[in-house]
């Protein structure tokens, strides 16, 4: 009889368990899919903190899965951001660790108040600068070992150093590793974070992590697999709540907007010409796109980059019509909604001296349906929402990985 009690007590506290602690698993084929799944999953999440950075809510270690690690940019006016994500894969291909190059795309970059090189930026430690004793080529090096032993569980990239973590550091890297896995011909990218920021990071990491991995499996020659990521505190801030919910409350978006394929074959060669080719750009040295020779994929992405420094060196709209009518594939220049230019605007609004053109229009209220969602869980105390999507149950990495040709 005792023993039936313990075992129905144990049976409850499992299910009590289960219920507070599920663990959460949202997947999309592309990334708009995903953030509506997460600010979903977020805005009713019972679990808060108050952190040195802010307080707000968060997810304990949910795990994301992009199928289609192409349509890797939102297609809102909210949250669609190429021009600050290409300019921080730039910084990162770059090896740089220079606050006033990544603030040429970001202004806002942090932290606030300082200038010059940081330590924790992911540069040096992913391209082997030898700045802050960093001189490992990670990528370089992850590429070798999945040519020589294309089923190794090594391809790791480690951002995060035990000297990272050590008392008197301000700050640390988010990332701690990105491993890279080829299953049947697809190469697979698992990211780890130790915290991220679901409002202002992810769609920018997600962006770099999955343009990384595009770059490896050209380099190795097989298909893009899926996109897996992992972040033990995927939190929103209190401060970014209303534009979540002003992104949620901007409808459904285009499921087929992926961008454009990077070409086969190893690009290192390509991706150098094309960080000379940035670095002029943002140093006002290129002015034309008729100054700039690359293949056609990283041309355009030069010419996004161009359309900003236009922007930013207030060159008048000749220079900005003409270099955008030499942009040669129609994601860019047709199918990414006037919107994702404007982010370029907004971008440069922040700094509240330039001179923008049509201001940002999103609105600046709590919409109502958000404010609903808000108070539904502060009384209830349990998440309202059905959120559709999640699943509570681990998944093999190669499922649906056959039927992808990325
Ligand atoms: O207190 P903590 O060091 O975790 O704060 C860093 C903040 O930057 C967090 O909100 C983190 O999620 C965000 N972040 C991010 O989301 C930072 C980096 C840079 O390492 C990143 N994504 N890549």
């Amino acid at each position: 009889m005792r023993n039936l009690k313990r075992l129905k007590f144990g049976i409850y506290l499992k299910l009590l368990c289960g219920i507070l602690y599920r663990s959460v698993i949202i997947e999309g084929r592309y990334l708009d899919e995903i953030l509506r799944k997460l600010y979903s999953e977020l805005l009713n999440s019972t679990d808060t903190f108050d952190a040195e950075k802010g307080a707000g809510q968060d997810l304990l270690a949910p795990t994301i899965i992009l199928r289609d690690p192409r349509a890797r940019i939102s297609a809102t006016s909210n949250r669609g951001n190429l021009i600050s994500a290409l300019g921080e894969f730039c910084w990162y291909m770059s090896g740089s660790a220079d606050l006033e190059f990544i603030r040429f795309y970001i202004p806002k970059y942090p932290p606030d108040g300082i200038n010059g090189s940081i330590e924790d930026a992911y540069g040096p430690r992913l391209i082997g600068t030898g700045e802050f004793g960093r001189s490992v080529r990670q990528i370089d090096r992850v590429i070798d070992r999945l040519k020589r032993k294309p089923d190794t569980r090594r391809a790791v990239i480690s951002i995060l150093e035990p000297s990272d973590l050590e008392p008197g550091r301000s700050d640390a890297p988010c990332t701690t590793a990105l491993q890279f896995i080829r299953r049947r011909g697809h190469l697979h990218l698992v990211a780890m974070m130790r915290s991220n920021d679901a409002y202002w990071g992810f769609p920018h990491d997600v962006f770099c992590f999955t343009l990384f991995q595009e770059y490896v499996a050209r380099s190795l020659g097989v298909k893009v697999g899926e996109y897996h990521h992992f972040a033990t505190s995927l939190h929103l801030y209190d401060r970014h709540v209303r534009e979540a919910c002003d992104y949620l409350d901007e409808g459904f978006q285009n499921p087929t907007f992926a961008m454009p394929k990077m070409p086969s074959g190893c690009q290192k060669e390509n991706l150098s010409a094309f960080l000379k080719v940035e670095e002029r750009i943002r140093k006002g040295l290129i002015t034309s796109a008729d100054q700039i020779v690359l293949p056609e994929y990283w041309y355009d992405l030069s010419l996004v980059l161009l359309r900003c420094a236009d922007i930013r060196f207030k060159r008048g709209m000749k220079f900005l019509d003409n270099n955008f009518s030499k942009i040669k594939n129609n994601f860019y220049k047709n199918d990414l909604p006037p919107s994702g230019w404007s982010e370029i605007n907004v971008i440069l609004d922040t700094e509240g001296k330039d001179e923008c053109h049509s201001r940002n229009t999103r609105r600046r209220r709590l919409s109502a349906s958000c404010v609903r969602r808000r108070l539904c869980w502060r009384r209830a105390g349990r998440p309202q929402m059905p959120v559709v999507g999640y699943r509570s149950a681990s998944r093999p990495i190669t499922v649906g990985a056959r039927s992808m040709a990325v």
